[in-house]
């Protein structure tokens, strides 16, 4: 266990590691690390769930945005759909802490990522207005698909990698 051993909300284990919540919003993570899934990405900070893969760590922010490190990020091996794991944390975790989780690729906001979401992605890219009119619901964010924090050309090979996965 990590000191100081105080101040955690929640836990979350891994198949050799495990994640600890803490109240002011950061992750500790433990034990096992041969991929990294115990090195929080910074910043360490606005989480309000965590989730132990098997050699890789999820957290969900209080902004609905979900980051993952350890064996997923490297890419060894090859990961599970990035979006599937997102709805694995929201099947978990969302009714009890109503947390809108982003599901990036997701345009039309029917929890999966298809070719559904090309015209919507489309819309987005090139009238968020028209975007947001039409999908009043859904957050537009979910169409920055490389996540570097913006929705631009960018996102379109990202975008067309969460389709093929
Ligand atoms: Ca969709
Ligand atoms: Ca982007
Ligand atoms: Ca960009």
């Amino acid at each position: 266990m990590p000191t100081p051993n105080t101040g955690f909300v929640g836990v979350s284990a891994g198949e050799l590691h495990s994640l600890g919540l803490k109240a002011d919003g950061s992750v500790v993570g433990w034990g096992h690390n041969n991929n990294g899934q115990c090195d929080v990405p910074p910043p360490n900070t606005g989480f309000v769930a965590i989730s132990g893969g098997a050699y890789h760590s999820l957290g969900l922010r209080a902004d609905g945005s979900v980051v993952a490190w350890g064996w997923d990020e490297h890419g060894e091996s090859s990961p599970p759909a990035w979006n599937v794991v997102c709805l694995a944390i929201a099947a978990g975790k969302d009714r009890s802490l109503t947390v809108k989780v982003r599901v990036r690729g997701d345009l039309n906001c029917d929890d999966v990522v298809s070719f559904d979401d090309m015209g919507p992605f489309v819309l987005a890219l090139t009238d968020p207005v028209g975007y947001a009119a039409l999908y009043p619901d859904c957050p537009i964010l979910n169409a920055d698909c490389d996540a570097d924090g913006d929705v631009d050309l960018d996102d379109i090979n990202a975008f067309v990698g969460l389709l093929t996965r």
